[in-house]
């Protein structure tokens, strides 16, 4: 897979995309990650990416001409499966989407900021807009970072078994069970006692009762979807 981030700040992304799980997938050659810096594509002067929205509205709006002179050249080199604008007045990302984001070829994330892009970029090249949450950041990037890596650890070869994403939280549509590792006694403080029977069937069943019960309490929301 090969992922092009298109930022106004190329060095809040260089951190998240260069440790753990998305460094060894880099490595691995299983995943490509380009920063794009959109000031390099500005033909202005003075190198400017916003200038003050029509209507008189607070804020400022990210300029077309930059962000499409760095669309156009990357279309121009490959074919992209998806042109993600992250934002927070879209659809809020979760696991479901990761999986199925996980299985394209080529993809472009543009990072809004300030007031975000004009709405023609919006509309004429954009193909998913994606938030991560109701709140607001300050830019995309950070989004960007956290829909990126979602994506990348579920490539196949990008995890080991021993860290397999399939018993993830939210990968069943369920809240994770508690873990535990030694000591079995923190001075006092016991590890249940059936995760040291060596029962599988009922180990199995003690943990998909804790997701339940987990979620039920902390998510219910995550109950009733589809
Ligand atoms: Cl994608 N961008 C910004 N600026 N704020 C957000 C967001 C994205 N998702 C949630 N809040």
């Amino acid at each position: 897979m090969r992922i092009d981030v298109l930022t106004i700040l190329p060095e809040l992304l260089e951190g998240p995309f260069s440790h753990s799980i998305l460094k060894i997938a880099r490595e691995k050659g299983l995943v490509e990650i380009h920063v794009h810096n959109i000031r390099d594509y500005s033909t202005d002067k003075h190198r400017s990416v916003d200038d003050y929205a029509f209507g008189g509205a607070a804020g400022m709006v990210m300029l077309i001409q930059p962000i499409e002179s760095l669309i156009l050249h990357l279309k121009a080199q490959r074919t992209y499966d998806q042109i993600i604008y992250m934002t927070p007045d879209a659809k809020v990302w979760n696991q479901k989407m990761a999986n199925h984001y996980s299985m394209y070829n080529n993809l472009m994330i543009l990072c809004g900021h300030y007031k975000g892009v004009d709405q023609r970029i919006r509309d004429h090249y954009i193909t998913a807009e994606v938030s991560v949450g109701d709140y607001v950041l300050t830019g995309g990037e950070l989004a960007a970072a956290i829909v990126t890596d979602s994506i990348v650890r579920l490539i196949p070869g990008v995890l080991s078994d021993e860290s397999s994403a399939l018993t993830d939280s939210h990968q069943d549509g369920l809240l994770s069970p508690p873990v535990y590792t030694r000591p079995a006694d923190y001075n006092g403080w016991k590890v249940p006692g059936i995760l040291l029977s060596g029962n599988e069937k009922l180990i199995n069943e003690w943990r998909e009762n804790q997701s339940m019960e987990i979620t039920r309490r902390v998510r219910p929301d995550l109950l009733d979807e589809d």
